[in-house]
């Protein structure tokens, strides 16, 4: 008779330190079996998000959408990408919640709590396109280091929160303040809680910003923990990463905000336009701000295919930062010549803006149809992939679709 061999002790050990408690019967479980506590979740499952949505990785957790699931005017989470540095704070009690403001320019530190912040404050509801500085950055040659996000990191949902600057004017802030920086409850990746995966922040003139809130609500209903439950800060038309998820303190700054990605070469450009691949010095990077002129075809799907004699109708957003859009043009000969979208005005300030436009095509056959923004100080989306830079940010080029009449 055969023996079964069981599951060796040591093994044990880190499944139990994995699970954070003993499993009672592991004695029983077969060599090689794998508790089903420690199998990956399903992020789509996990994060309700739309199972066409591509995972770019898992630790930690980045998932993009393709441009035909952001069609919607207002963002679902299910469509909603998800950057991460570090590790989600799963366990939340939203009850104890607190944030603090400090740092060297506040006239005396101060501690709310979420319930304070909820019942003291006005509220205020914003749809804010908040978009990775890193969007597009799968394009760049040389390639750059990092997520390699193709046209999916944006999306802009509604935002229901205080005004920071209700915040700031309540706890009272010295004259020498220029920056603030967040911090938030998930942890680095290494575990080691004196590491902070992320802490960055924008100059006072963004924080006080009417749209720049404090925000419990994303769509109405509570923040997804993915995307900062239950307190996240939203600035829109900047680099997301200044919309700090999980915010429990924020920092009054008497200089530029030195948290972790704030320094070195992190959501930085070259201050002067390189070239591909050259080598760029950290003081030669500049904070990136306010982001550029983009849009996004969001229908049809590209790969369309139509009947000869039938007009294609197409739609999708344009933004532009802090600017508006002022016109968005389609073309079908590969920008030889452009026509003109119709174009709505933005919800509010900072928030995208839809375009739409029914093509004629003059005979059957392949063809690419593109979309071009441009913003309210006449900049254009450029058609090839600009400015190499050293980390890959800040690819606005055009988006373009194929399509087949048959
Ligand atoms: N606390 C915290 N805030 C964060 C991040 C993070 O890792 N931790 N990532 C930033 C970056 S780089 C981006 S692009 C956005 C992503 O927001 P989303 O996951 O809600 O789409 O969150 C920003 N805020
Ligand atoms: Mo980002």
């Amino acid at each position: 008779m055969e023996r079964r061999s069981f599951v060796k002790k040591a093994t044990l050990g880190v499944f139990a330190t994995l699970l954070g408690t003993d499993i009672v019967y592991g004695a029983k479980m077969l060599e090689g079996y794998k508790p089903l506590g420690l199998q990956e979740p399903d992020p789509f499952k996990l994060f309700k998000k739309n199972k066409e949505m591509v995972v770019l990785n898992d630790k930690p957790w980045n998932i993009e959408p393709k441009a035909h699931l952001l069609d919607d005017k207002v963002t679902p989470n299910a469509a909603m990408f998800i950057r991460n540095n570090g590790k989600i704070p799963y366990e939340i009690d939203a009850e104890k919640w607190t944030l603090t403001i400090d740092g060297e320019s506040v006239k005396k530190q101060k501690t709310y709590s979420l319930q304070d912040l909820k019942t003291n404050f006005k509220h205020y509801t914003y749809q804010l396109t908040i978009e990775c500085g890193g969007n597009g950055r799968s394009e760049f040659n040389p390639p750059a280091k990092g997520n390699q996000w193709t046209l999916g990191a944006v999306h802009c949902a509604s935002w229901t929160g205080v005004r920071l600057k209700d915040i700031l004017a309540d706890v009272g802030i010295k004259d020498d303040a220029v920056y603030i920086g967040y911090h938030a409850a998930d942890v680095h990746l290494s575990g080691d809680p004196s590491k902070e995966p992320i802490s960055r922040g924008c100059p006072i003139s963004k924080a006080i910003q009417e749209e720049t809130l404090l925000a419990f609500k994303m769509n109405g209903e509570d923040i997804p923990v993915a995307h900062g439950y239950p307190l996240r800060l939203v600035a829109g038309g900047w680099p997301a990463s200044v919309s700090g998820k999980w915010v429990n303190r924020i920092s009054i700054r008497n200089k530029v905000h030195d948290g972790a990605k704030m320094t070195g070469t992190a959501y930085r450009v070259p201050c002067k336009p390189v070239s591909p691949g050259e080598k760029v010095k950290d003081e030669d990077m500049c904070i990136i701000e306010s982001m550029p002129v983009k849009s996004l075809i969001t229908y049809p799907k590209s790969g369309a295919i139509i009947k000869k004699g039938k007009s294609l109708d197409i739609r999708g957003h344009a933004w532009a930062g802090e600017l508006e859009v002022s016109a968005v043009e389609y073309s079908i000969d590969f920008g030889a010549t452009w026509q003109k979208c119709s174009l709505d005005k933005p919800a509010n300030r900072l928030a995208w803006q839809h375009f739409s436009a029914s093509i004629e095509f003059p005979k059957s056959g392949y063809y690419e149809v593109w979309a071009k923004a441009i913003d309210s100080n006449g900049n254009a989306q450029p058609m090839v992939v600009p400015g190499w830079n050293p980390k890959g940010y800040l690819n606005n080029a055009c988006h373009r679709i194929a399509v087949k009449v048959s």
